[in-house]
């Protein structure tokens, strides 16, 4: 320990190695801490593992949660053992600990520690990001491409004030307020809006995703067995944001047949009412909408 040259000669000085005290305790409470956080947290922790890029995000949370388990803990040993050791008693002079002012080897383990760990979860969460194509929407250009993704069923997302609407392009630009997927495929979605910005985040499935007037942003998500998931919208988007939700589905691919009937059936019946010409070759992302309430987009 390196001498303090603002302490002064006559302060009392306490023995006791308090460092060594609280850093015995924190890895003791560390080991029993962090598998416990790991077994029963872990789970419970969202998005849950309805697709593989939520799985995926989930799995990064986890790691996450158990990595900073010990650092909450350190903390909480601190500020413990600061409150029970060195409060005020009654007609007791409270002894300070030696200095640590100047210590190299603390600073140099700060430094150490904290930078790994920031360098580790750096390193890691770009990996995670990237490796299975994201589904944060990554514009109209997407880096992160998963494997498979020429052959994604494309599906159009058109955010407006307040509700989403899905365009089918492989069911000739079917539009529908319902969002209905294949199990087990790898869907591209392409988020856009008419109006304000809006956030199209299908919960369950670990898709978030920006939608912004004329622009294609493009997210992936792999499927898995049927559900029901949740769709939000994650950004403030005017008066009704807090009603702009539904439910979408995932099932299996003759419910998604049938369904599909079902849609185009009804599509194809309403279309001449909005004056919409016949969409020719199914382009993933299109300009041109059925909902344009306001005139601004379509
Ligand atoms: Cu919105």
């Amino acid at each position: 320990m390196a001498a303090n040259p603002d302490a002064s000669p006559a302060a009392p000085s306490d023995s006791t190695n308090h460092g060594v005290r609280v850093v015995v305790a924190w890895l003791v409470l560390s080991a029993i801490a962090t598998p416990l956080v790991a077994i029963y947290v872990g789970p419970l922790i969202p998005p849950g593992n309805g697709s593989v890029q939520a799985q995926g995000q989930t799995f990064s949370n986890q790691v996450m949660t158990s990595l900073v388990t010990p650092v909450l803990c350190l903390m909480a040993v601190f500020f413990a053992y600061g409150l029970l050791k060195f409060h005020a008693r009654r007609n007791e002079a409270v002894l300070d600990g030696p200095p640590i002012r100047n210590d190299s080897r603390v600073q140099l383990l700060w430094i150490v520690i904290t930078s790994a760990m920031v360098l580790f979860l750096a390193g890691f969460g770009t990996y995670e990001l990237l490796k299975d194509g994201a589904g944060g929407g990554q514009g109209p250009n997407p880096i992160a491409l998963p494997a498979g993704h020429k052959s994604a069923y494309p599906v159009q997302v058109i955010g407006q004030q307040w509700q989403f609407t899905y365009r089918y392009p492989k069911l000739g630009g079917m539009e529908s307020n319902q969002l209905v997927l294949p199990e087990n495929t790898l869907i591209a979605f392409h988020v856009t809006s008419l109006d304000a910005v809006h956030s199209f985040w299908a919960v369950e499935l670990g898709v978030k995703a920006d939608a912004n007037p004329g622009v294609d942003n493009v997210a992936y998500v792999n499927t898995k067995g049927p559900m029901v998931f949740h769709v939000r919208c994650a950004e403030l988007c005017g008066l009704w944001h807090g009603y702009m939700f539904n439910n979408g589905a995932v099932v299996p691919p003759t419910r998604f047949r049938n369904w599909s009937l079902h849609a185009v059936a009804l599509y194809s019946s309403i279309k001449p009412f909005v004056n919409r010409p016949p969409e020719k070759g199914g382009a993933p992302f299109a300009y041109s909408y059925f909902p344009q309430p306001t005139g601004r987009a379509g």
